[in-house]
């Protein structure tokens, strides 16, 4: 399968991904990895929702086990970048990962399908895509690569924010430097809209922000209120153009010691967490919505979007670039909005 051009740029460094090899070597030498308890990481801090879903799957881990189960959570970003702790997570120094697709985006063509621009029509569309057999694909893609894919979280829709204007069309989004994840597929969105992409990790936009390296960045309404992102960037503009999902992933190499029965739970209870997370993120997306109109940002919402489809939707061309992308894709189409 041919991968999307220009990879290098969001390659994790080598430096990076050492450094936090070396944090989570230092947490087992200290006994933290106790017992059958998986060592999982999220770059969101211990109250997101994200976080929150996969406590719950250790919750049951442990009740279905008596105990001999259960996750070890180390939130906040503290392991490192999504990027860097997929590649630990890829040769098992790390157990689980809760990640978004991005920066699995160019370890596995597929998994940028999700998070084509203006591809999925609602949150619901996304949830009723990824919940069957199409999900399931697209998780399975992901074992030749070393990861076990157990299940989509949700993320919402992604906005536009930046520091210096409010985005009504696309034309406004022109010689903008926006902050983007690791995947070449935003590094598309982004050009198509005539605006320079600067791929880094979460954890560095708020600064990016202040000293003026980027102008803005994109995301959901959660974490550009958590990262505190809207102290910078008070324009935010509901373009939607991502509805991709976060995926909770599994080590192959700790996968392969596990047996059958094990297995079996680490599934169930993963797929058990999925409607807990959702409760609790439509319940967050409202918290943040309401305290980030509190904090006087400035809302603009897109009364043309056909025209940010329109200029973004030659990425689609140069994404889906197997027959197999071209099923799922017009398996999603054809599928509509609600049952
Ligand atoms: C968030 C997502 C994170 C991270 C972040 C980003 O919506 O929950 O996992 O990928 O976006 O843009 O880096």
């Amino acid at each position: 399968m041919r991968m999307p051009a220009s990879a290098d740029a969001v390659r994790p460094s080598r430096r990076h991904v050492l450094a936090a090899g070396a944090a989570v070597a230092g947490l087992s030498a200290c006994g933290m990895r106790a017992g059958r308890e998986f060592l999982s990481t999220d770059t969101h801090p211990e109250e997101y929702p994200t976080v929150q879903a996969v406590k719950e799957m250790g919750r049951l881990l442990s009740a279905r086990t008596d105990g001999r189960l259960g996750i070890k959570i180390y939130a906040g970003g503290q392991l490192g970048s999504e990027q860097d702790t997929l590649e630990i997570t890829v040769f098992g120094g790390l157990d689980m990962n809760r990640v978004n697709l991005a920066p699995l985006n160019s370890i596995e063509p597929l998994t940028t399908i999700p998070a084509l621009p203006f591809l999925f029509k609602s949150n619901e569309h996304m949830r009723r895509a990824l919940d069957g057999p199409i999900g399931d694909e697209i998780l399975a893609s992901l074992e030749p690569h070393g990861l076990i894919g157990l299940c989509f979280y949700d993320s919402g829709d992604r906005n536009f924010y930046n520091t210096r204007r409010p985005i009504r069309t696309p034309e406004d989004m022109r010689g903008l430097k926006i902050r983007v994840p690791s995947s070449d597929l935003y590094v598309s969105m982004i050009r198509a809209l005539g605006a320079d992409a600067t791929p880094m990790s979460i954890a560095e936009v708020y600064q990016a922000l202040v000293q003026g390296v980027i102008d803005g960045a994109e995301n959901n309404w959660p974490s550009y209120e958590s990262g505190r992102h809207f102290e910078a960037a008070k324009y935010y503009s509901l373009t939607q153009h991502v509805i991709a999902p976060e995926v909770l992933v599994m080590s192959k190499s700790r996968w392969d010691k596990l047996d059958e029965a094990d297995r079996a739970l680490v599934r169930q209870t993963a797929k058990a967490s999925v409607p807990y997370m959702r409760t609790l993120w439509d319940q967050r997306v409202e918290d943040s919505r309401a305290r980030l109109i509190a904090a006087g940002i400035e809302i603009n919402e897109i009364e043309d979007k056909a025209a940010f489809a329109a200029a973004m939707r030659p990425v689609w061309d140069r994404y889906i670039v197997s027959e197999k992308a071209q099923r799922l894709v017009s398996e999603i189409e054809a599928m509509g909005e609600s049952a």
